[in-house]
């Protein structure tokens, strides 16, 4: 199996550390900073306005992994400068333009996401899977940090799998957010979960540890130590 990635979800990142965690994924080379954009409608909580992305974007060039939980993500995905290196997810809930939202994207050469809650059933993505890169499989649900994992979504990650592989998609990467603690990622990478967001129950807790070492932690329960 290939080796997992992992996205550190930036809401959870204290500003008084921020330069500390940037330098820790670097030296790590982790691959992704997962950048939750919340707008009181979709969920009701606000997260990462556009002047704070655009803050980091000057002060690191990880890949950004956006996860817009909004209404309208068409309208709202234009505010923010999303590149060709970071890789973009939309929700499918009450979203009547994702043809609109896939295209738009397409033309800015990101990677192509939709995300679900907890609730959908992942065949509602059917029309749209020749044209994605991966699946947001929300384990929790969305819209705050700190929540314990929906223990029905760990069979829903294996059966997307399932289902990706019998139709000739397992190029399509899974991605799994909320609650991802090192004992969840390792029970969601056997069942095929390919990208990982590291949130206030894993690289953001307590912890003697320092960042890379969780990391590593984090990397040896999802592929990094198989030969
Ligand atoms: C929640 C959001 C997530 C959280 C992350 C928090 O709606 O989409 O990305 O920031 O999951 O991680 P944790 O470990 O606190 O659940
Ligand atoms: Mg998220």
């Amino acid at each position: 199996m290939k080796r997992g990635k992992i996205a550190a979800s930036m809401m959870c990142a204290n500003l008084d550390k921020i330069f500390y965690y940037l330098t820790e994924f670097k030296e790590s080379n982790i691959e992704l900073l997962h950048i939750d954009v919340m707008d009181g409608e979709f969920v009701s909580n606000l997260a990462l306005g556009t002047d704070y992305v655009k803050s980091l974007r000057r002060i690191t060039d990880i890949p950004f992994d956006y996860h817009f939980l909004v209404n309208n993500p068409l309208e709202k995905m234009a505010w923010y400068e999303i590149r060709a290196k970071d890789q973009v997810s939309f929700h499918y809930e009450g979203n009547d333009k994702i043809k609109e939202c896939l295209n738009y994207l397409d033309r800015l050469g990101a990677k192509k996401f939709i995300a679900i809650n907890p609730r959908t059933d992942f065949k509602c993505l059917d029309p749209y899977l020749d044209q994605l890169d991966g699946i947001l499989v929300m384990m929790v649900e969305p819209g705050f940090a700190g929540q314990k994992l929906i223990p029905d979504t760990i069979d829903k990650v294996a059966n997307l799998s399932c289902y990706l592989e019998k139709n000739n998609k397992k190029n399509i990467e899974i991605e799994v957010d909320g609650n991802i603690t090192i004992e969840n990622a390792a029970k969601l990478y056997k069942r095929g979960a390919t990208i990982f967001v590291g949130g206030s129950s894993s690289l953001f807790a307590k912890s003697e540890l320092s960042t890379s070492d969780i990391i590593a932690q984090k990397r040896a329960v999802i592929g990094w130590n198989e030969k």
